[in-house]
């Protein structure tokens, strides 16, 4: 049984994931529309990944005896500046994210919910990834440039870069 507080919280969670499912599908459709292929595709799995992320939740609160809300779809960003600006927000939204799982961890323990603290660990681990991994996409913008002679490497490094995940995820099956 999970407590009423500590199930808004998670509902609140489910909605940030959600969130950042289309913010980056939303991300994905402008790469497109601006010729990047590979960023696009990297987005798009990104997508499907938060996507995951936020019906994680929804089993879990199923499990718990819970009541998980689809959360109502709030209308990201359709424009960004450029493909730099694009991964640091991709950044931020995640360090948000973190900080959201940080307290939710928190709260676990002062609840003594070792059940919800152990389910969040999986998310721990998974946001140290992410937010990884999107360092390492900005170090590379940072290194390479981000004009526009720059943007066929750029891409092309986000190719290599999705399928290594694509790679791990296989072998992770
Ligand atoms: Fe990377 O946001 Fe989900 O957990």
């Amino acid at each position: 049984m999970i407590s009423d507080k500590m199930q808004k919280e998670l509902n609140e969670q489910i909605a940030l994931e959600g969130y950042a499912s289309y913010l980056y599908l939303s991300m994905a459709s402008w790469c497109r529309s601006q010729g990047l292929e590979g960023c696009s595709r990297f987005l798009h799995r990104q997508s499907e990944e938060e996507r995951m992320h936020m019906l994680k939740i929804f089993f879990y609160l199923d499990e718990v005896n819970g009541r998980a809300v689809a959360p109502g779809i709030k209308q990201p960003p359709q424009e960004f500046e450029s493909v730099r600006s694009l991964f640091e927000q991709v950044y931020a939204h995640e360090q948000k994210v973190t900080a959201s799982i940080n307290k939710l961890v928190t709260k676990s323990l002062k609840e003594d919910d070792h059940s919800t603290y152990n389910f969040l660990q999986w998310y721990v681990e998974e946001q140290r990834e992410e937010e990884s991994l999107m360092r390492t996409i900005l170090d590379k913008i940072r290194l390479i440039g981000d004009g526009p002679q720059s943007l066929y490497y750029i891409d092309k490094e986000l190719e290599v870069i999705n399928a290594q995940a694509a790679q791990a995820e296989g072998e992770a099956a």
